[in-house]
């Protein structure tokens, strides 16, 4: 992949070509930890605390310490080298901010959305939208201590996902596994549009 020069003539500084990456999935399944572990930058973050008027919206089962919440999104970037930059938006995860999700995945490369074996549901919303745009994606499978571990085969199933989205086990706490997740997206949406895999 090709930087772009600032002048006409190819000869201006550099300006890398940005990715952009979304980061979906439903509430409390760890979007603003994904963003914050992988991304170089403070990440910009929109979280507020719960207050009792969400406690009807808002299902924290399973995250009972969580005390905040994403009201626009996280937004972070990666520099992947000089050429190019990838920045991440998480979505937010409640219904009531649907309508922010168009603005966002406006250009996307494609998509993260993470999911949680305790309550595997809560990103049925986010894989429809996906699905239903046309819009690459992956699953990450962020493995809460506690929760029961299933295959990536078992979770595909679960979800009813085509056979060739990857599903990836992952800790969103950590760079590593996070980074690993968004390289699976990378390779997924090269393999699609049938160009060699890029080497990091
Ligand atoms: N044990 C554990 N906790 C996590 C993990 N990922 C996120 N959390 C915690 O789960 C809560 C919800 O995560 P958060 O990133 O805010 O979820 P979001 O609503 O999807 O942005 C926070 O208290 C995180 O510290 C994980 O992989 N393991
Ligand atoms: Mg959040």
């Amino acid at each position: 992949m090709d930087s772009v020069r600032s002048d006409r003539r190819g000869t201006g500084p550099r300006i890398p070509l940005a990715l952009k990456i979304l980061i979906a999935g439903g509430f409390g399944v760890g979007k603003t930890t994904l963003v914050g572990s992988v991304s170089e930058i403070r990440p910009l973050q929109t979280e507020e605390v719960l207050t009792d008027a969400g406690i009807d919206t808002d299902d924290l089962t399973g995250v009972e310490a969580k005390n905040t919440t994403t009201v626009a999104m996280d937004f972070g970037r990666i520099t992947i080298n000089s050429d190019l930059q990838v920045y991440l938006f998480g979505t937010p995860g409640q219904d009531r901010f649907w309508f922010l999700w168009d603005e966002l995945s406006f250009g996307a490369l494609g998509a993260v959305v993470l999911a949680d074996t305790r309550r595997l549901a809560d990103c049925f919303p986010s894989v429809d939208y996906f699905e239903q745009r046309g819009t690459p994606f992956v699953v990450g499978v962020n493995c809460f201590e506690g929760a029961q571990r299933f295959s990536p085969d078992s979770v595909r199933t679960a979800l009813d996902l085509d056979p060739e989205v990857p599903v990836v086990l992952c800790d969103a706490r950590d760079r590593q596994s996070g980074k690993a997740v968004l390289v699976s997206l990378v390779e997924y949406v090269a393999s699609r549009r049938g160009h060699p895999v890029p080497a990091y």
